[in-house]
């Protein structure tokens, strides 16, 4: 083993891009890469402080959740109880699998080490001895990517006994699921890893109490566990310089669809879709923004009036939706929202585990009714049918799976009820044969 030596650091700009800045660099996954961006610098400077004082940061940072929730991050570190004897575990949650979020899977390929940095910062404060990352299984390229750099880092001494020759013990394992969208959700990933198929339990106990194998246990999203080392090497003062006071930070917002550059954007949160798509290009030529989503699939929907809504927490909240995963899906005048809605409707009922009956059953209701209004062999009494369907599952489901079916159906009706009126008798109006059906 050989242990490694850090450089000294380099000077860093107070401004995004931080997680993605050298992601187009040649090699950007390697250790020897890594280490000359001031890589491990934020695990050394966490070494040197107590296990509470680095919660105590983070909480103060006031980073949060990046997989969906918003979570604060310290907060949920601080949750693990300190007086039992049962073993502490540090889960990233990989599984990125909502509906047009692809940016864990770019960091995890581009620079690996950001996160295995993050995860001996994280076990190190809640005294985790072991950590899993639980990749989503369909992404070999990225299961491979992770593994080379675990074996760089044991090697390097970054990993293993005496991490950087402190009393820090910790094993990291990558683990591949088996592509379930349920397995996102952060308790069937448990039972998943525990080798049972991924249902969620019953929470609370939440995970912080009672997680894998009934022991306390931290489950962060990879860009937040990846956020950590910047936050130890630079300060809270520099990461609350960017962002909103209630939602800091700098934050990888996935633009899909009709845009003209799509691709993965580093931003201080807060930001709105009307500076990111000056950023990707705008809208496709010739075309203008008719629906958009700022979470992913699982969050209402937002249409052009919301171009200006900030997009942090707060801002999204306030307008009716979630931020969500900071999956902006574009969809522009072409789309059938309609056509949109049921493709959303089928993932759900498709993914549906199947623990819970609203779930299960009103999952398959859901694309029955949506089918048949895309068909046009549908009535409007047959919309009331569809939104009793849809009140029967949100809120009554095991967990947000349910809730999310819902998202999109109830949004598109607040905004596009017409469109969806103008389906039936005869079909689709977006189908060229009844091109004119919805001409204005
Ligand atoms: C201890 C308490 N811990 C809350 C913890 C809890 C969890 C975190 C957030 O859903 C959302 C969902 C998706 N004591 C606690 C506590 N915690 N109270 O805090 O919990 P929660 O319940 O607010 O959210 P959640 O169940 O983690 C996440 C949405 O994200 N989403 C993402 C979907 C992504 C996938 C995927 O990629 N496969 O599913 C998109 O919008 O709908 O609403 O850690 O333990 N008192």
């Amino acid at each position: 083993m050989i242990t490694v030596d850090l450089p000294s650091s380099v000077p860093e700009p107070a401004e995004p891009p931080v997680l993605s800045r050298h992601w187009d660099d040649e090699q950007s996954w390697t250790l020897p890469n890594y280490l000359r961006r001031n890589g491990y610098q934020g695990l050394k400077a966490a070494l040197r402080m107590r296990p509470d004082e680095v919660i105590e940061l983070v909480k103060t940072s006031g980073l949060r959740g990046r997989g969906g929730a918003g979570f604060p991050v310290g907060t949920k570190w601080s949750f693990i109880p300190q007086d039992t004897p049962a073993p502490h575990y540090l889960v990233v949650n990989a599984d990125e699998s909502e509906p047009g979020t692809c940016k864990d899977m770019p960091l995890m390929l581009a620079s690996p080490h950001m996160l295995i940095e993050g995860i001996a910062i994280a076990a190190y404060a809640i005294r985790a001895r072991h950590a899993f990352v639980y990749v989503r299984g369909e992404v070999a390229s990225v299961v491979r990517r992770l593994r080379a750099a675990v074996a760089e880092a044991y090697d390097a001494g970054l990993l293993g006994r005496q991490v950087l020759g402190s009393g820090l013990d910790l094993e990291l394992v990558i683990h591949a699921g088996a592509g379930a969208y349920i397995c996102g959700e952060e308790t069937a990933l448990l039972d998943s890893l525990e080798g049972r198929r991924g249902q969620p339990r019953l929470r609370p106990p939440f995970p912080a109490t009672a997680g894998l194998y009934a022991s306390p246990t931290v489950v962060n999203n990879v860009e937040s566990i990846a956020s950590v080392p910047a936050i130890l090497r630079n300060g809270t003062d520099w990461f609350r310089s960017m962002g909103t006071e209630r939602s800091p930070g700098f934050t990888l917002y996935s633009l899909s669809g009709h845009v003209a550059r799509p691709g993965q954007y580093e931003a201080p949160l807060g930001v709105t879709l009307r500076e990111l798509l000056e950023r990707a290009g705008g809208i496709r030529a010739g075309h203008t923004l008719k629906f958009w989503t700022p979470g992913g699939s699982s969050t209402p929907m937002f249409t052009a009036e919301h171009l200006d809504v900030p997009l942090d927490y707060e801002g999204v909240g306030e307008a009716g939706s979630m931020l969500g995963t900071k999956a902006l899906q574009i969809f522009d005048d072409t789309v059938c929202v309609v056509r949109a809605v049921t493709r959303w409707t089928e993932f759900y009922a498709h993914e549906s585990c199947g623990k819970c009956t609203p779930c299960r059953e009103g999952t398959y209701w859901l694309v029955q009714m949506m089918r048949r209004l895309e068909s046009g062999d549908a009535s409007e009494a047959d919309l009331t049918t569809l939104v009793d369907i849809t009140e029967s599952i949100v809120g009554k489901a095991f967990c947000a799976l349910g809730d999310a079916a819902g998202a999109p159906i109830m949004s598109s009706l607040e905004y596009f009820r017409d469109e969806y009126l103008a389906h039936f008798p005869g079909g689709c109006p977006f189908d060229p044969a009844r091109a004119t059906a919805f001409a204005d």
